[in-house]
């Protein structure tokens, strides 16, 4: 079985590339000649996972899975949550980000807050979607260069470190995508290979 996955983010494709059974073929955006930016225009992360997926069946053809993540911080009623990439504009700094979000929490001691993943599946002429949920916290500064986003000010639920802290096995072992994408493996286990 051959399945796209639909990401620009190159981050993404390394940890999904490490967790997905061998007899899945995963082809990237550029395996497949599709060098633009595909629409993210809804007003959830679900939403956005699916937009990601049809498109590319609708404009390349393809089998195909997209993932769409935010940071929800409690204290911030979800925000950055659907708006995490562009939190602080549309450069997409990640450094920005976390510095608005560092500012935003400043002397702030609620500090709980969720990464989440939906993955939505088109396989077959059907739609499936498949969601992670990762608990934690954020930190008073940055810690680690591991990586992408927000993982040096996150730390999770259980652990003392932050995200961009720890090998990319025990994020994936842990994290909201690592969830999604365990349910996405055991679902096309299913189908013939
Ligand atoms: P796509 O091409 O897959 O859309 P993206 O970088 O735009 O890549 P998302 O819209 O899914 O990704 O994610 C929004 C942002 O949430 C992303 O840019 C990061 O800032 C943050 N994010 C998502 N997953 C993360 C993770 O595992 N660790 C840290 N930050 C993360």
């Amino acid at each position: 079985m051959q399945l796209v996955f639909a990401t620009n983010n190159l981050n993404k494709l390394k940890e999904v590339q490490k967790l997905i059974p061998q007899h899945i073929k995963l082809l990237s955006l550029n395996d497949i000649g599709c060098f633009e930016e595909i629409p993210e225009t809804q007003t959830t992360i679900e939403g956005n996972a699916i937009q990601k997926a049809e498109y590319i069946k609708t404009h390349y053809g393809y089998d195909c899975f997209a993932d769409d993540s935010g940071l929800e911080v409690d204290y911030l009623n979800g925000a950055p949550g659907v708006f995490s990439a562009r939190y602080a504009g549309e450069q997409r700094d990640a450094n920005a980000n976390m510095n608005l979000l560092l500012l935003k929490l400043e002397h702030i001691t609620h500090r709980a807050a969720q990464f989440k993943t939906v993955i939505a599946l088109q396989l077959n002429g059907e739609i499936d979607t498949f969601t992670g949920i990762c608990k934690g916290e954020i930190t008073e500064k940055k810690f680690g260069n591991q990586g992408f986003g927000y993982d040096p000010i996150f730390k999770p639920l259980g652990y003392n470190q932050t995200f961009a802290e720890m090998e990319l096995e025990l994020k994936n072992q842990i994290s909201h995508r690592g969830k999604a994408l365990m349910k996405l493996i055991s679902f096309i286990q299913e189908f013939p290979k």
